[in-house]
């Protein structure tokens, strides 16, 4: 699957190229995002750039440096400071004061997108003011249109610079082979193609999937509603990255780490490439709580400031920032959806079980620990016609592999691997078409279901016939090297906690 898929984004890629981004004003061009020239700033729009591009300029990179370094020589009780916007994400167990804002980042239903944009958003605008440069802007982590950009950025990598000072990118706290550049994040971890085919923002009930995540009627810090798009690549990432205890995977300590700003500028970006599609693809402005809740945030003079869902509809106008990459038209993006399978997007059937582990009454716990573990999963015996044969179309509907109540340490527990039917003595291969991704379980609430969509890996076993119809199986596997490193790293810290759950099925919604 992952080696298709990156013929896709070439293809993507090549299609837009292709179309020249016509009638896309100050756009640049492919050649120009790799060249070190700054688009040229027609206006008072903010540009915020691909990090590819963006550290290709040596002035850019120290100004980000910098900002950073000033907000983090900033007392912690200073609004502006590096630990006190942090600490709105989350409050670190050690921590006991409670100053306002800290803890209120949204996850797990529709206010992810909106809270993030305008915590990007003030956050960006402090560090500029601290950077000292006025024409700073917060780069973007492209992993998404680039396999060749989904190592770690280069700049975010050592402790030290060149010239024997701190790299304020640099954090240790990383997964191993994070920081050395040497694990990339898969396709299968960083695909936003499930997410792109839906149309509907949010959705209303469990069971259901949307883009966006699920309606609230208020703020949600640990929800278990989130979107498709906040699965992955969102919790992918942040779990790829940070490993088993690392800052990245930790609501708490998820904003210390630098790239926490690209990576969420990213999901940011990706948002508005999914209103470009149009077909339905809309923000949920008829929601009086998505548009009028308030959040709370701090402006660059420390002034304590309100925002709404209505306040940020438009980056442009409300925002004054916009991304460096072009408008990419539809028929490049859905290739390969039809309008068909676009429309039965929206219809809310309730999921229907495929294949589940068996359940016993003792309601036995399965634990992950540091070796692998394979489920084999059974079929219903209503089931007439084998729901992963050959005779059954599932490509048109989405497959979701569900863990359920799953309870972890969200502090320190391995981010497994999840591969679908990986035949015995076949090495886990993150580049296969078994893997599936991450169990992610970022911000995830305790013995709630885990989800992801594998409707496009289900398809690409079938058509490789490595899904048979007649059995499935999802093998856990701990990340490899991550065991030996964690213990290398951390032999005084404790070790990952253990991860239980209680069954895994899978089910789809057509
Ligand atoms: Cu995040």
């Amino acid at each position: 699957m992952s080696s298709s898929l990156s013929r896709r984004e070439v293809l993507r890629l090549l299609s837009f190229l292709s179309a020249g981004a016509a009638g896309v004003a100050s756009v640049p061009l492919i050649g120009e995002l790799f060249a070190s020239k700054a688009t040229a700033q027609t206006s008072s729009v903010y540009v915020r750039e691909s990090i590819a591009t963006f550290m290709q300029s040596p002035t850019k990179i120290a100004a980000l440096r910098r900002g950073i370094q000033v907000m983090q020589s900033r007392s912690s009780s200073n609004p502006t400071s590096w630990i006190y916007q942090a600490n709105m994400h989350g409050i670190p167990s050690n921590e006991s004061r409670r100053l306002t804002a800290w803890g209120t980042c949204n996850h797990g239903s529709f206010f992810f997108f909106p809270w993030h944009r305008m915590y990007l958003y003030y956050f960006e605008r402090i560090l500029r003011q601290a950077s000292g440069d006025s024409t700073l802007a917060l780069p973007y982590w492209n992993y998404s249109d680039f396999p060749d950009q989904r190592t770690l950025p280069e700049a975010f990598r050592n402790r030290l610079l060149p010239d024997g000072s701190t790299n304020s990118l640099y954090v240790e706290q990383r997964a191993p082979g994070i920081n050395q550049g040497t694990t990339a994040l898969a396709s299968a971890e960083v695909s936003y193609e499930g997410a792109f085919q839906r149309t509907n923002f949010f959705h209303t009930s469990s069971g259901q999937q949307s883009f966006g995540g699920r309606r609230a009627t208020s703020a949600m810090h640990r929800g278990s509603g989130g979107g498709l798009l906040e699965g992955r690549p969102h919790n992918q990432v942040h779990v790829v990255v940070g490993g088993s205890s690392g800052w990245m995977r930790q609501v708490e300590m998820a904003a210390r780490d630098p790239i926490f700003w690209l990576h969420h500028a990213n999901i940011d970006r990706l948002w508005e490439r999914w209103l470009l599609l149009g077909n339905g693809r809309a923000n949920p402005t008829n929601d009086s709580d998505w548009m009028s809740d308030r959040f709370t945030f701090f402006d660059e003079n420390a002034r304590q400031v309100t925002m709404r869902g209505r306040d940020i509809l438009n980056t442009v106008q409300q925002l004054n920032y916009r991304y460096d990459d072009a408008p990419l038209g539809n028929q490049v993006l859905v290739n390969g959806m039809s309008d068909a399978n676009r429309s039965t997007q929206q219809t809310t059937t309730t999921p229907q079980l495929l294949a589940t582990t068996p359940i016993n009454n003792q309601q036995m716990l399965v634990e992950l620990r540091e070796a692998p573990v394979t489920l084999n999963l059974r079929f219903p015996q209503s089931q007439g016609v084998r729901p992963f044969s050959s005779s059954r179309t599932i490509t048109a509907g989405s497959v979701t592999l569900n863990v359920e109540k799953v309870e972890y340490n969200p502090r320190n527990s391995i981010p497994y691997e999840v591969y679908i039917n990986l035949p015995q003595g076949v090495p886990p291969d993150r580049n296969s078409p078994y893997y599936v991704g991450r169990l992610a379980l970022f911000a995830h609430p305790q013995k709630a279901t885990f989800s992801l969509d594998i409707t496009e890996a289900v398809s690409e076993l079938q058509r490789l016939n490595l899904i048979t119809g007649d059995s499935i199986s999802v093998t856990f596997v701990p990340p490899g090297g991550e065991m030996n490193a964690m213990q290398r790293t951390e032999r005084t810290r404790e070790a990952p906690g253990v991860v239980r759950f209680e069954r895994v099925t899978i089910t789809t919604t057509n």
